[in-house]
C-alpha cells in the first residue's frame, strides 16, 4: 500500500466526519444557498477543527458565495481544501543538528509518549543514528520495562535507575552517557501527568533545569504528545504544558480510528505550536512526519 493510501485509510473516520458530511448536504451538482454555508459551518464546528478556524473559513465561504464564485459542493470542497492546507503551513521538522540531540517527551497519562519514543527510535536507527532512551518515567509500574522492550526492538541503549528514583537524575545520566559515548540522539521518556497538577508540572521544570546542567542548550526539542481522541481537551493540555516547559512541537497520536482528527487544525490555529509528527497506529512504522498537503489530501481524495 502506498503511503498516501495508508494515510487515507487511517484517516477515514475523520474524513467521514468532515468531507463526507459536507458532500451529503446537497446532491452532487445541486445548487447551494445561504443555508448550505450554515450547514458547512455546523459540520466544521462539530468536527473539532475549532471555533477560530471554522469562523475564518466560513467567512471566506460566505464572501465567495456572495461574489458568485462558488456555486456547488465541489466548489466548497475545493476552497475548503485550499484554506485547510494554508492553515497548517509553517511547520518545521525536528531539530537534530546538535550532537547529541536531546528530545524531551511530555504529556498526560496514556497519550502515547512511550510508544512514540519507540517509533522515533526506530526512525532514527533506520537512518543510521545511535539512539539512547532515558527511562525518566520512574513513577508508573512497568514503565521502565516497557521502554526497554522498545529499545531491544529498535536497537537503542537505555539509561535507567530504580523505580521511584529521581527522574531528573536519570535524564542527567543519559545525557552524560550520550556525550561520553558519542551518541547521536537522546530521547527522554517522562511519566504521564495531568496538566492541572502543579507539583507534577514543577517536576517537569526541574527535569528541564537539570538537563541544562549537562548540555546548556538542551533539550533541543520538547515534544508534547496529544491524543487526537481527546478532541478539544488537547488544546488545554497544550496551553498548560507550553507554560510549564516551553514546547517546540506537538505529536498528535491515535489519528487512526478517530473521527476527531480535525483537532490537528485547532492545535495549529489556536495554539500555534508546530505539529511535527503524527501517530497512526501502534506499530513501529506508524509515525509519520507531518505534511499538511498530504494530510489534507488524504481527507479529501
Ligand atoms: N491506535 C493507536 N494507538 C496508539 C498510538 N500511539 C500509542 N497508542 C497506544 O496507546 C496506548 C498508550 O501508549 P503509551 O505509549 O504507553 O502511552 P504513554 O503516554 O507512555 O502512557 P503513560 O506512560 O502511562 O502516561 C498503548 O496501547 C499504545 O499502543 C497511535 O498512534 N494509534
Ligand atoms: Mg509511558
Amino acid at each position: 500500500m502506498g503511503l498516501l493510501n495508508k494515510l487515507k485509510e487511517k484517516l477515514s473516520k475523520t474524513k467521514q466526519s468532515i468531507v463526507e458530511k459536507i458532500e451529503g448536504i446537497v446532491p452532487a451538482g445541486g445548487k447551494i444557498d445561504e443555508k448550505t454555508i450554515e450547514e458547512v459551518e455546523e459540520i466544521l464546528i462539530s468536527s473539532d477543527i475549532g471555533v477560530k478556524a471554522t469562523e475564518e473559513i466560513t467567512d471566506i465561504l460566505r464572501k465567495k458565495f456572495k461574489e458568485n464564485s462558488i456555486r456547488n459542493v465541489t466548489d466548497i470542497k475545493t476552497l475548503l481544501k485550499k484554506e485547510l492546507i494554508e492553515l497548517l503551513q509553517n511547520n518545521t521538522s525536528l531539530n537534530l543538528k546538535a550532537s547529541p540531540s536531546v528530545i524531551l517527551v511530555v504529556g498526560v497519562n496514556g497519550v502515547g509518549k512511550t510508544t512514540t519514543i519507540g517509533k522515533l527510535g526506530y526512525k532514527f536507527s533506520s537512518e543510521g543514528k545511535s539512539v539512547v532512551f532515558a527511562a525518566a518515567d520512574t513513577f508508573r509500574a512497568a514503565a521502565i520495562e516497557q521502554l526497554e522492550v522498545w529499545a531491544i526492538r529498535v536497537g537503542a541503549d537505555v539509561i535507567k535507575h530504580k523505580s521511584g528514583s529521581d527522574p531528573a537524575a536519570v535524564a542527567f545520566d543519559a545525557l552524560e552517557y550520550a556525550k561520553s559515548n558519542h551518541k547521536d540522539v537522546v530521547i527522554i521518556d517522562t511519566a504521564g501527568r495531568l496538566h492541572t497538577k502543579v507539583p507534577l508540572m514543577e517536576e517537569l521544570r526541574k527535569i528541564n533545569k537539570v538537563i541544562k546542567k549537562s548540555i546548556s542548550d538542551a533539550p533541543h526539542e520538547t515534544l508534547l504528545i496529544l491524543d487526537a481522541t481527546t478532541g478539544q481537551n488537547a488544546l488545554r493540555q497544550a496551553t498548560f504544558f507550553n507554560e510549564a516547559v516551553g514546547l517546540t512541537g506537538v505529536v498528535v497520536t491515535k489519528l487512526d480510528g478517530t473521527a476527531k482528527g480535525g483537532v490537528v487544525f485547532a492545535i495549529k490555529k489556536e495554539i500555534g505550536i508546530p505539529i511535527k509528527l503524527i501517530g497512526i497506529g501502534e506499530d513501529f512504522d506508524d509515525l509519520k512526519d507531518f505534511n499538511p498537503e498530504e494530510f489534507v489530501e488524504a481527507l479529501f481524495d
